[in-house]
């Protein structure tokens, strides 16, 4: 029998959650990241489900893992779980992850107001500002993202033949745009999103199976975003995320505010250099940029930015005990 015992710190980002485990991970070899998250996922699956899954977590929960960074250029190691899996890369979480690692001091930037992340899918740049003690932003500089295939004919059942996109912001997105099949969010539920979005998931994937062309390990198409127009001033577009079997984003959603931002660049609809505010479901807004240009095997690509707030809203010692017999969670 045993009592395993996790300290976290929870938070929310924009309104999504991000649980960041400080204490009680299991100790990993001091290899890069991307090679980290396929041993836990091989070996300790079981800690991101019991974290993630009811009755500890629930359908959209979300985190990380802090781990000493591998590389000389970033600060900290950055291990992503979700309820999906271990993400290459999630926007999100880095500015939750910064905002409590910065505000617990649980690290050390060498440079006030900039760090490096060490990240699944490569270095992640980080300027924060720090006011009174509290972090009140944070801008993440992503790993490249690009258009993976554009205008790519599904049908699915419910909404009948669709257009969509397939782009990469550190997971790969399908993108919904508005379209004849699919008139926008208004009037669309949380249930809809629920029920429609593993089909089109599961159709971009059979349609297109998008490979990272510089790391075979990531890999499919993981997350859903249906895309729509602004409502008002406070955003150039909204758009609402779909993750796991059931989760919806709550923020804006970093890494697919990139994929959006490349797909936008490719079609000619955003320039570089310009911003782009992305609104979330509940009216949050990410502050975005294509920062450059950037190339990603064959395809041409952008380097983007991410700009949000997140609070830490508690500290959480979860207990996984042996004798439970839900030990490792469960989704509905
Ligand atoms: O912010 O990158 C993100 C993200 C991925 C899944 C949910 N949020």
């Amino acid at each position: 029998m045993s009592r395993h015992r996790f300290f976290c710190i929870d938070a929310h980002t924009c309104g999504n959650p991000v649980r960041v485990v400080v204490g009680g991970a299991p100790l990993l070899p001091h290899v890069p990241m991307a090679e980290k998250r396929i041993l836990f996922q091989r070996e300790h699956d079981w800690v991101r489900r019991a974290l993630m899954f009811e009755p500890r977590g629930h359908d959209a929960m979300s985190g990380s893992i802090l781990y000493p960074s591998t590389r000389a250029d970033c600060e900290l190691g950055v291990l992503y779980i979700e309820v999906s899996g271990c993400l290459p890369m999630c926007g999100h979480g880095t500015i939750g992850t910064v905002t409590a690692a910065i505000e617990e001091g649980l690290v050390e930037p060498r440079e006030e107001g900039r760090l490096g992340i060490d990240a699944p899918a490569g270095r992640i740049g980080i300027e924060f500002k720090r006011v009174d003690g509290f972090v009140e932003q944070v801008r993440l500089f992503n790993v490249p993202a690009y258009l993976h295939a554009a205008d790519v004919a599904i049908d699915v059942p419910g909404l009948g033949p669709l257009r969509v996109d397939i782009a990469y912001g550190g997971n790969y997105y399908v993108i919904i745009e508005p379209q004849p099949g699919w008139r926008g969010l208004d009037g669309f539920s949380v249930g809809d999103i629920q029920r429609l979005s593993p089909l089109v998931r599961a159709a971009a994937q059979a349609a297109v199976a998008p490979v990272h062309p510089d790391d075979a390990r990531i890999a499919g198409v993981t997350h859903v975003m249906w895309g729509d127009r602004a409502h008002d001033n406070q955003a150039d577009a909204r758009n609402v995320v779909f993750y796991g079997a059931r989760g919806v984003d709550r923020s804006p959603c970093g890494t697919g505010s990139c994929a959006r931002m490349a797909q936008r660049v490719a079609k000619g609809q955003l320039a570089v250099g310009a911003t782009f505010r992305h609104q979330s479901l509940i009216g949050t807004v990410f502050d975005c940029r294509v920062e450059g240009r950037a190339a990603v095997g064959p395809h041409a690509g952008i380097l983007p930015s991410v700009a949000g707030w997140a609070r830490v809203t508690g500290y959480n010692t979860i207990l996984v005990d042996s004798r439970d017999p839900l030990a490792h969670g469960f989704e509905l």
